[in-house]
Order: structure tokens, then C-alpha cells, then sequence
């Protein structure tokens, strides 16, 4: 991969290159984008596999508008019919591990072999370091070029309902955009991994051998949730440590109890940077619709999902109704004041706000 030499994303006013490279002129894309969003419309064209449509209605579902929301639901509701036929991957790792890298890589291949492919990225850390942003615009160029591909950073992290829960919908239009890959990528901290993994068919773990991160090996949390495990930057003389570290893991990996899917997580290595374990890492997730297409796994864990989503937004909803509330802030920050002073406990004092009508 060669390094461009200016950074070939710019956002021109909130246009990203991908839409640029993909559609009309300028102008033109920001004459399109004054009008009126309307839901007819904008389904139409998100159906026509317009990015601009794609991106204007991501733009929607994300806002804190609340004029926005009724207009992104019955978005979001209309394209649902069109949606569910991709493969969706969720790719983690901690920070620094090659994501991106590899998700440029990847995706390059699998545009390769005539797929649509979008990319969208959960990052908590994008509000405070916006470098981390850039980087991703960056270190995906050429993936970004790609009139098959659509890239699409996170929004900032203070939006309602999650920025998960934007990412599911998101996935949602890009599916009824007719993408046949969908790729998350999550840096691998906090509750990110579960969450992704709740919205993905396939989910792949990146790690590195020979430093603090093959200790984490030893975690079981997120290498359970894996379907694949990559050891990246297989590549000079890493390579040799990193066949050692894949052993190591498989044979961990064979004494963990079977799957629900009846798929057997695999373990590679791989080179992002050098194009190196690309191919047979998709061939994995080719394997793996097979096998739970066979046993109707694949349509369960989907249905499950939906299940867990429709959970978990009420459970996100009512927290954040209750907390934004200006009669429950002043009478939490009362009820705090009186658990310093020792003169309630914190049950008394939950029982009491919860009771409050507002
Ligand atoms: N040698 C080598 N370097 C790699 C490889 N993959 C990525 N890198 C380098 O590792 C650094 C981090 O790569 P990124 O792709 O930005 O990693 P990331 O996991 O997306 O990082 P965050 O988004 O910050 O979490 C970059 O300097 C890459 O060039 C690889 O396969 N081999
Ligand atoms: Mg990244």
C-alpha cells in the first residue's frame, strides 16, 4: 500500500470524499442537501443505492433533534423490508492492533470480488481525540476511493439512546442501500465488544503477539465472543512469534465448551499491511454463513438481536427520560446531599425518586 501524498478524505462542510467520489459535483451535492428531507424520498433513493440519501438519512438517525426523530423512524421502518441480506462483521482489538488497516485490506478484497461494502465505526474515544478519526479517514484511502464502498465514522458519544443503538439502525439503511458487508469496527474497551457483538453475524478479534495484549489472552471474556481470532502483523520478523501465539490460542480455544452455532472459532495470523491472511479470513466468514445457514442458526441469532435491542433501548430510553428530567435532578442532587450527611440510605433514596411523578 502506498502512502497518499495529501490526505485523499477531506470533508468539504460535511461531505465526506466517499460521497464526493461516488456522486455529483459539489454544488450540486449541497443544493441536494438543502431541500427538505423527506421520508419518501429518501427511502426511494436509498433503495437506488444513493450514498448522498444513505448518508443525509444516517445524518437523521443520528441527530439529538427531536423534530428529527418521527422522520428517522419511519426511515428506518420503511427500509426494514430491504434490509437483512448482508453479512454482518463486527472486527475489535485494542487500539493500535491494525482495525483499520485491516478493514481497508479487507474491504479492498472483497470490493475485489464484486461486493458493496460499508464500514462504520464505533469509537468512544472520537469526542475527546479527534485524531483518531482523521487516522481511520486516512489509513482507509484506498478503500475510501471506492465507489462500492461507503465509510462512516461514529457520532459523538453524547447522543441519545447510544451511539450503538445509531449503529444498528445505521446498519439497518445500509443493508436497504444494497451493501452486502457490513463492517464494525469497535476499539476494543468498555462495553463496546458485547454491544457489537450483539448486532454482528460474525465477530473477529485482532490481536498481537509478543506484547501486553497475549496476556489478555487469558481474559476469557471477549476471546468467548469470538468467531475469529487474527494475530496481526504477522509480518518480518513478528511473523515467527505470531505463528506461536496462534498455536498457543487454538489449542486454548479447542478446550472451550462447543457453541450454540455449532461453529468451531478459528485462529490465524494475518499481515493488514502487507495484504497477507486477507482472503482466507473472508473464506472464514464464507464457512461460517454456511454452516449456520444449514442450522438456522444464523436467522435465530438475528432474531435474538432484535430481541435484545428492543430491551435494551427501553432500558436506554427510561434512564435517559428519568435522568434529563430538571424535578428529578434537583431532588437527586437533595437526595445526594442527604447521603453525605448520612441521613438516608441509598435505597430510601432510589425508592423515593423513583416514585416521583414526571
Ligand atoms: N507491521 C505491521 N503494521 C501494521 C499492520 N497493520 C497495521 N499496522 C500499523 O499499526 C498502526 C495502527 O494501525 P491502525 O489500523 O490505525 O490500528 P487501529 O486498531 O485501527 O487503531 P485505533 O483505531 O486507534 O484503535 C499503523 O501504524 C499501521 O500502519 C500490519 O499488519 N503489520
Ligand atoms: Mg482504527
Amino acid at each position: 500500500m502506498t502512502t497518499p501524498k495529501k490526505p485523499l478524505i477531506t470533508q468539504t462542510k460535511g461531505i465526506s470524499q466517499t460521497e464526493i467520489t461516488n456522486t455529483a459535483s459539489i454544488p450540486e451535492l449541497k443544493a441536494k442537501r438543502k431541500q427538505q428531507p423527506d421520508a419518501h424520498n429518501l427511502v426511494a433513493s436509498i433503495l437506488n443505492k444513493d450514498i448522498t440519501a444513505l448518508s443525509r438519512a444516517i445524518t437523521l438517525i443520528e441527530s439529538n433533534n427531536q423534530k428529527h426523530y418521527a422522520l428517522a423512524n419511519t426511515i428506518v421502518k420503511q427500509c426494514l423490508s430491504h434490509a437483512n441480506k448482508s453479512v454482518r462483521i463486527g472486527i475489535t482489538g485494542i487500539p493500535g492492533v491494525g482495525k483499520s488497516t485491516f478493514i481497508e485490506a479487507f474491504g479492498c478484497h472483497l470490493i475485489s470480488k464484486n461486493k458493496r461494502v460499508a464500514v462504520l465505526t464505533i469509537d468512544p474515544t472520537s469526542t475527546l481525540n479527534k485524531g483518531s478519526i482523521l487516522g481511520d479517514k486516512t489509513r482507509m484511502a484506498e478503500l475510501a476511493k471506492q465507489k462500492n464502498a461507503f465509510i462512516r465514522p461514529s457520532p459523538s458519544g453524547n447522543t441519545l439512546g447510544g451511539v450503538a443503538q445509531k449503529t444498528k439502525e445505521s446498519i439497518i439503511l445500509c443493508e436497504a442501500a444494497g451493501f452486502d458487508v457490513i463492517i464494525i469496527e469497535t476499539v476494543g474497551v468498555g462495553q463496546n465488544e458485547t454491544a457489537v457483538h450483539n448486532m454482528v453475524d460474525f465477530f473477529l478479534l485482532l490481536k498481537l503477539a509478543g506484547t501486553g495484549d497475549d496476556l489478555q489472552s487469558i481474559k476469557r471474556g471477549v476471546i468467548e465472543l469470538a468467531d475469529a481470532i487474527a494475530i496481526n502483523k504477522a509480518d518480518g520478523e513478528h511473523n515467527k512469534q505470531a505463528t506461536l501465539y496462534k498455536n498457543s490460542l487454538a489449542k486454548a480455544l479447542s478446550l472451550y465448551p462447543e457453541k450454540l452455532s455449532g461453529w468451531k472459532p478459528k485462529v490465524t495470523t494475518c499481515s493488514a499491511l502487507n495484504n497477507e491472511g486477507i482472503e482466507s479470513i473472508w473464506n472464514m466468514v464464507e464457512d461460517y454463513k454456511n454452516v449456520t445457514t444449514a442450522n438456522n442458526y444464523f436467522h435465530l441469532k438475528r432474531q435474538e438481536q432484535n430481541k435484545f435491542w428492543l430491551i435494551d433501548t427501553i432500558e436506554t430510553r427510561l434512564k435517559a427520560n428519568f435522568f434529563s428530567n430538571q424535578h428529578i435532578k434537583k431532588e437527586l442532587e437533595k437526595q445526594l446531599k442527604l447521603i453525605e450527611a448520612n441521613k438516608t440510605t441509598p435505597f430510601a433514596a432510589a425508592n423515593y425518586l423513583l416514585s416521583l411523578k414526571y
